[in-house]
Order: structure tokens, then C-alpha cells, then sequence
């Protein structure tokens, strides 16, 4: 997939600011300084367009970008930034949360962890949280570039491990970097892959809706019962 164009929609402090919710959305999360926002660039091919900084907290806003002017990245803030959880008194940040339980157009989240530690207790937690919460995601093992290809194999491994009880199909594991641009073709191929499914729900939607209710397929009903789609 080439992207085109990618522009710089708005910055949310809330689900009820974001956008309408025409366009597929592709949402990435994990810890605080993980590397959402570095991806989001790489992906992106733009080093400027989401803001990065090694201090960790940095990202406090739901950042919206629009891509080829048919779909959209979402960066999201970080959790376990210590500061902000003493603060809201809350482990994940609730606009975060409800943005990821209510926005219909969420066609999938990029759920990062870093390549470089073992299982930590706050991610396994939000997985846990993911998939308690039928939000369908694929995991992303962050930053390959600074680890031993052993160690990150390792560290995926043990997380994989802690977490196989939870499904009968595990979620989807992608490395990157975005210092390297590794992983790049894989993760834009996620989207296009979702792009077309959604293209021809869409179709398929337009075609039934003359005598019956727009129809989502099973597959997708499963993995978001209420989900009731814009497209
Ligand atoms: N070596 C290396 N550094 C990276 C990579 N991705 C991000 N970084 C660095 O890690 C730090 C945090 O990156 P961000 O992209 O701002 O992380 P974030 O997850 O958006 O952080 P918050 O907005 O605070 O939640 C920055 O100093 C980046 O330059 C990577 O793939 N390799
Ligand atoms: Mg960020």
C-alpha cells in the first residue's frame, strides 16, 4: 500500500470531540514512550506529523491524521505514565478507554509493546482489558533496533506464553522499528487488508439494503457484538 497523503485531522481531549465516524479508523496504544507516535510517523512516511519526544506522558491528546484521504491513524496517549495515573487516579486513561469501547468506525487496534522487556504486569493488564472488551487488535513489538534479534524473539515468546490462556486463536504479532522502517510493509499491509474486507462489507451493505437490513458479516459481528458500522 502507498500512502498518498497524510493529514493532520485534530487533536480530541474526548470521544465526544473526535471526528464523525465515516472513515475506518487504525489505532495505536501501549505504554507511555513504547513508540506509538514514532510509528505513526513511519508508517505515515512523515518524521514531523505525530509528535515525539523521549520524555515519557508526552502524547496527551487523541491525535487524528487522515491517510489518502480514506482512511485514518489514531495516536493515542500512553499508559502507565506514572504522574497521569496518580492524577486521574485511574490505571488507563478514560478518554482512551472510551474511545476504544465506543467508537464504531475502530476497525483495529495496533496494540505496541516493547521488543526490548519481558512480559510487564501493566501490559499483560491491558491486554487482559482488550480482550475483555472485544476490541480486535493485533500486537506490535516495538523498537527491534535496539535489542538482539534473540531477545526480542525471546521476549515476544514469554508474552505470548503469559497470555496463550486468554484465546483460542492468538492475536496477530508484528515486529517494527521505526528508526529502520522494519515492519512497515506488514503493518500497512494489515490495513489494506481491513480496507478491502471493509470495502466489500460496504458493497455488500449497499446491495442488501434494498430489501433487508445492511448486512456486517459474521466474522466481524464476533469480534464486536454492538458494533453497529457507519459504512
Ligand atoms: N531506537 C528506537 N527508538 C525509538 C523507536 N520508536 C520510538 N523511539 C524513541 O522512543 C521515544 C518515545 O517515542 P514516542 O513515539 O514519542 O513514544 P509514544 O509511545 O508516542 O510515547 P507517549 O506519547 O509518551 O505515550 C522517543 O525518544 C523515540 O525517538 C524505535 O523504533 N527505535
Ligand atoms: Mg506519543
Amino acid at each position: 500500500m502507498n500512502i498518498s497523503s497524510a493529514i493532520f485531522d485534530c487533536s480530541a481531549p474526548d470521544l465526544d470531540s473526535c471526528p464523525d465516524e465515516t472513515l475506518p479508523e487504525f489505532a495505536f496504544i501501549g505504554r507511555s514512550n513504547v513508540g506509538k507516535s514514532s510509528l505513526l510517523n513511519m508508517l505515515a512516511g512523515e518524521l514531523g506529523l505525530a509528535r515525539v519526544s523521549p520524555t515519557p506522558g508526552f502524547t496527551k491528546l487523541i491525535n487524528i491524521f487522515t491517510m489518502n484521504k480514506t482512511w485514518r491513524l489514531v495516536d493515542l496517549p500512553g499508559y502507565g505514565f506514572a504522574q497521569v495515573a496518580r492524577k486521574d487516579s485511574a490505571r488507563f486513561n478514560a478518554a482512551v478507554t472510551d474511545y476504544l469501547e465506543h467508537r464504531a468506525n475502530l476497525c483495529m487496534v495496533f496494540a505496541l509493546l516493547d521488543s526490548g522487556l519481558s512480559p510487564q504486569a501493566i501490559d499483560l493488564e491491558f491486554v487482559g482489558w482488550l480482550v475483555g472488551n472485544e476490541v480486535p487488535f493485533v500486537l506490535v513489538f516495538t523498537k527491534t533496533d535496539k535489542v538482539s534479534a534473540e531477545m526480542a524473539h525471546a521476549n515476544i515468546a514469554a508474552f505470548m506464553e503469559r497470555i496463550s490462556a486468554w484465546f483460542e486463536q492468538p492475536p496477530a504479532i508484528f515486529t517494527c522499528s521505526a528508526e529502520t522502517g522494519q515492519g512497515r510493509q506488514e503493518l500497512l499491509g494489515v490495513i489494506d487488508e481491513a480496507m478491502t474486507a471493509i470495502q466489500a462489507e460496504a458493497k455488500q451493505a449497499g446491495i442488501s439494503s434494498e430489501d433487508s437490513a445492511p448486512q456486517i458479516p459474521k466474522e466481524t459481528r464476533k469480534r464486536r457484538p454492538d458494533l453497529n458500522r457507519p459504512w
